[in-house]
């Protein structure tokens, strides 16, 4: 039996980085990052508090392979502040990749917040950047507006969603990860390992379908 989850009052959707540059065509595209547009827009509809989020990188920022000499993508470096993943560089600050996609259809979003901004600090979670001490705002945001229970969707799961979701509980917050409205970029068994970390920290990975609203 399906367990339904009608959104209510305190709930919020959050959607994470649904960007050119994440979709097919982008600098990082994951795959089938695009199809998950129309299940975003039509999920966005049943709540009456939506975020988005966008990946927000200064030109030369210490995340792009580009600005390691004779590293390459997706090779891991030291940071003064631990391990880090190199990417092709994207979602430069207003840059077309930057953008969000343009079928996303969020008229009703209260927010677009944006991370990774800081030039020597990458932040895949939306609660906490990659140095780990870091912090965004956005839980300070949720609390404020009184939201408890975030429903995450977006780009990518094993990245972005599942930092966040890991996150969101350390903050306190009751979350669901909507796994249909996420795509991976899976490198070396990471959605594997992201999808076990999410559980581990209590929170949910659920479908669309579970989600109705009145
Ligand atoms: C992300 C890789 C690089 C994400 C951001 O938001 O999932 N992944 N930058
Ligand atoms: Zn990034």
């Amino acid at each position: 039996m399906t367990a339904y989850l009608t959104p209510a009052q305190d709930d919020v959707l959050i959607v994470t980085d649904v960007q050119n540059d994440f979709c097919p065509g982008g600098a990082l595209a994951v795959p089938d990052g695009d199809a998950i547009v129309p299940l975003v827009n039509a999920l966005a509809g049943g709540f009456d508090h939506v975020i988005a989020t966008q990946d927000w990188h200064p030109a030369g920022h210490a995340s792009f392979a580009s600005s390691h000499p004779g590293q390459h993508a997706f090779d891991t470096v030291a940071l003064a502040y631990g391990e880090q993943m190199l990417w092709p560089d994207h979602c430069v600050q207003a840059s077309v990749g930057a953008a969000l996609h343009p079928d996303l259809h969020l008229p009703h979003a209260a927010l677009i917040m944006r991370k990774g901004f800081r030039r020597e600090i990458d932040s895949y979670s939306i609660f906490r950047e990659n140095d780990r001490r870091t912090p965004t705002g956005l839980a300070g945001y949720l609390r404020e507006r009184g939201l408890r229970r975030l429903f995450l969707v977006g780009l990518a799961t094993d990245f972005c969603v599942a930092w966040s979701a890991i996150d969101g509980r350390r903050e306190g917050f009751e979350v669901l990860v909507l796994e249909d409205a996420c795509r991976a970029i899976d490198l070396d068994g990471s959605l594997a390992r992201a999808r076990h970390d999410i559980s581990a920290a209590g929170a949910v990975l659920a479908l669309t379908d579970s989600v109705r609203w009145s």
